[in-house]
């Protein structure tokens, strides 16, 4: 492969390690050549990457040929400082400054701005020959048939599922546009399916149900288990039955409150099965955050367990459970059923409070019922889920997904965004009370029969290498994590890496957050030893499933670029006016079409569904990110444009950190603006005005903070409290955010105009109490 510089800063190639280029009249290349051999003179050369020093950022070459009028010497060794450095201010003729032809309203990760769009990272020939989309003309020729007909695309992968009736003669049909109407999306109607029996029923039938399904990691190193496929469909029928007996039925809800124990995914797919609506709540939200849930569904079923230990800590997921029950029950909204695991590892059930008449131990239960159980047939627009997620206001929206599309729609995503082989073993270190869980811990891959990996414990326990030793321990071979894990492992040291082997590692995937190229270098290089493709895939909770993403094998790849819509996929990127832009360009990302796995509408709420995601921009989906297209065509994502913050990946609405900040007796204002935070991506910084007359105080901060905990959740307690006896509004009392995000971030030369502030010297007020 032959690749001229004036195109690109820097190239590797995966498998070999071994990288050819043409070093041209200008660019990174050719400041090392000229620094080396004090030539501007084009030449070429064949390098072995021997190394990299993650401390200064200086990569090893071997350069051992080369062809040209200037002789390389043989052998030489030469440390370039930078070269692989995202920071490092490379002059090849093609970076460009950023225009930005729209003023986006939030914290953009500089770095994702800044990052070197003529970077690329090529799949080895090995790899392409080998995967399901092998070239990128294979990409674009599958794309436009997806975009030039979607209904016979997606039918004819939706046929490779088992239907007990094919949906009606219309594929699909859309109104996403408000002036035309109410927003309206169906895909497969009519159509007769059950998705617990495609995961599971379907993959025995055909032979595998030896495969195994799950093999569980406790969070002790010497605690496992695993399930095939023939297990797994047992287990779920058996709790089936159970939830039936408990008077469950069709259209039901039932909250599933449990940490990453192999009864999670069993406990979702027995609701697939038998037509009820799960709804996951992820089990590091707080009993307040609880009561919300189970106010807003009324389930019929809480399924929990007693405890779980996360590292050393043991946390009583029971009395989280208790004190939402009563609460509900308070509120008019009575449980009768409290399905508990006991997690033995984590807490026996001598030492487990219990509510005689409600509570249920479930081994003392379910494994008394038939280890078969009907499956309930829906239509593929009947719901499936519902899953929370923050947005701008204190309350969370109830994301709901249908059966059909987002089967279709989570397995081919799965299948090419991670190049899935049946030999492959997969890995995704996210909690399934996130929408990564559902749809690629539970339902994508296990919809193509692959073997997952489901962790419960943390990955820095028993020390930061357990991810690898998981990874060995496994032959995984599809490792699927969050730019935040990334990066704290980072820190840490590479000997964590390197001490483990994982040459089974075969394709990495990011989500969650941008992924900053340094974080994705290291994970290139340390982790998947400049073999492993990365799939940064870009998608959300409303999304279903992948929409922009790499397809390992078919495009060279891009450090901290999503590169290209999945099939069917259509973005547009249109100004704050929403108009569309064409070209390199920035502004918002918004779809035009709906696909299969979109969400349908908002639990209760259609018109905040229509008010959040397809008004703002008439005629799109909006997806509340930043995003622009470079002169390639790759689409890098920014960040946020809305009052959501993403820290660690976990969507947190800054109205929803105010309000639990405001509900403490001793705070009367609270603003919340995200700052970059080096591990977390964002990190929440929370200025505050108290009640009159009350200091501020250490204490106090400790308090404020705990009120979050308490309300929310541990993960999204402020970073930072900020003392703001007065915070800048305009005269019509709106906070204004910009500054306050400025100021928080100490871009102090940046606040911008300010003159419609009802009260300038607040500002100057705020700045003095910086690091009170
Ligand atoms: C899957 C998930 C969605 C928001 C989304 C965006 C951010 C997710 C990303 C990414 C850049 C990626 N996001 N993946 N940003 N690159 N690969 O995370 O869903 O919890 O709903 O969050 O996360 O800002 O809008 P969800």
């Amino acid at each position: 492969m032959l690749v001229d510089s004036s195109s690109v800063s820097s190239i590797s190639l995966w498998c070999s390690g071994v990288l050819h280029f043409k070093i041209g009249p200008s660019g990174q290349v050719n400041r090392m050549a000229s620094q080396c051999y004090n030539t501007a003179v084009s030449c070429e050369a064949r390098v072995h990457v021997t190394g990299f020093d993650h401390n200064n950022g200086r990569h090893q070459f071997h350069i051992f040929r080369s062809i040209g009028p200037r002789r390389l010497m043989m052998g030489c060794s030469y440390p370039v400082e930078g070269f692989w450095k995202h920071s490092y201010p490379i002059s090849v003729n093609t970076a460009t400054s950023l225009s930005h032809s729209t003023p986006i309203n939030a914290v953009l990760l500089k770095e994702a701005l800044e990052s070197k769009e003529s970077d690329l990272v090529f799949p080895s020939e090995d790899f392409s020959s080998q995967a399901l989309v092998p070239s990128r003309q294979k990409y674009l020729e599958t794309y436009k048939k997806s975009i030039e007909d979607p209904a016979g695309f997606w039918s004819s992968i939706a046929s490779q599922f088992y239907w007990k009736e094919k949906w009606g003669k219309q594929v699909f049909s859309e109104n996403i546009d408000v002036s035309k109407g109410d927003v309206k999306i169906e895909w497969f109607k009519g159509g007769i399916t059950n998705i617990c029996y495609n995961c599971l029923d379907r993959n025995v039938e055909a032979g595998n149900g030896g495969k195994i399904a799950i093999c569980w990691e406790g969070n002790e190193p010497n605690i496992d288990g695993s399930l095939t496929y023939s297990e797994l469909l047992q287990k779920v029928c058996q709790l089936a039955n159970y939830l039936k007996d408990a008077g469950v039925k069709k259209g039901d809800a039932v909250v599933i409150y449990l940490p990453m124990l192999m009864e999670l995914p069993i406990a979702m797919l027995a609701c697939a099965r038998i037509g009820a609506i799960h709804s996951v709540v992820f089990a590091g939200f707080s009993a307040d955050s609880l009561v919300q849930r189970i106010m807003d569904c009324k389930p019929k079923v809480v399924i929990t367990c007693n405890a779980v230990k996360r590292g050393p800590k043991v946390l009583h997921l029971k009395d989280i459970v208790d004190a939402a029950i009563s609460q509900s029950a308070k509120n008019g909204i009575s449980i009768d059923v409290c399905l508990t695991y006991e997690n033995q590892s984590a807490m026996t059930r001598g030492d487990t409070k219990w509510h005689q008449g409600r509570d249920i131990w479930w081994q003392d239960v379910v494994p008394k019922y038939p280890m078969t159980c009907e499956v309930e047939w829906v239509d593929a627009e009947d719901p499936l889920f519902f899953l929370y997620t923050s947005g701008s206001t204190g309350k969370p929206k109830g994301v709901l997904h249908t059966t059909g599309g987002y089967m279709v729609y989570t397995a081919t995503t799965f299948k090419h965004a991670f190049d899935y082989k049946p030999s492959d073993v997969y890995w995704c270190t996210a909690d399934c009370g996130w929408i990564t869980g559902h749809s690629y811990i539970t339902y994508g891959p296990m919809l193509n029969g692959a073997t997952v990996v489901v962790f419960e414990g943390v990955p820095t326990y028993p020390d930061a290498g357990r991810c690898w030793d998981i990874v060995d321990k496994y032959k995984v071979t599809l490792f699927y994590t969050a730019p935040t894990l990334i990066r704290s492992l980072m820190r840490v040291g590479d000997e964590y890496v390197t001490r483990y082997s994982r040459k089974s590692l075969r394709v990495l995937g990011s989500v969650g957050e941008p992924i900053n190229p340094s974080a994705w270098r290291w994970f290139f290089n340390v982790v998947g030893d400049s073999r492993c493709p990365i799939s940064d895939t870009w998608w959300q909770t409303e999304t279903g499933g992948f929409m922009i993403t790499p397809l390992p094998g078919g495009w060279p790849q891009k450090p901290g670029s999503a590169t290209f819509p999945f099939f069917g996929v259509q973005p547009a990127i249109v100004d704050e006016k929403g108009a569309e832009l064409q070209g390199e360009c920035s502004g918002y990302l918004c779809f035009k079409h709906s696909w299969p796995g979109v969400f349908r509408t908002l639990y209760g709420d259609h018109e905040r569904y229509e008010t959040t995601y397809f008004k703002p921009f008439p005629g799109y989906y909006f997806s509340g990110d930043g995003c622009r297209r470079d002169k390639d065509g790759y689409y890098w994502l920014t960040g946020r444009v809305d009052d959501v913050i993403n820290v660690s990946g976990h969507r947190i609405g800054t109205a929803e950190v105010e309000s639990a900040l405001i509900s403490h007796s001793q705070c009367s204002e609270a603003a919340v603006v995200g700052v970059e935070h080096e591990v977390k991506g964002q990190g929440i910084y929370a200025f505050v005005t108290l009640a009159d007359g009350v200091p501020y105080s250490e204490e106090l901060r400790k308090s404020l903070i705990l009120t979050v905990r308490k309300q929310i959740g541990a993960f999204a307690a402020p970073d930072k409290i900020h003392w703001a006896p007065g915070l800048p509004k305009t005269r019509s009392g709106k906070i204004m955010r910009r500054v306050l995000r400025k100021i928080a971030s100490r871009q102090l030369d940046e606040l911008g105009d300010t003159s419609s502030l009802a009260d300038p010297s607040v500002i100057d007020q705020l700045i003095a109490l910086t690091d009170s």
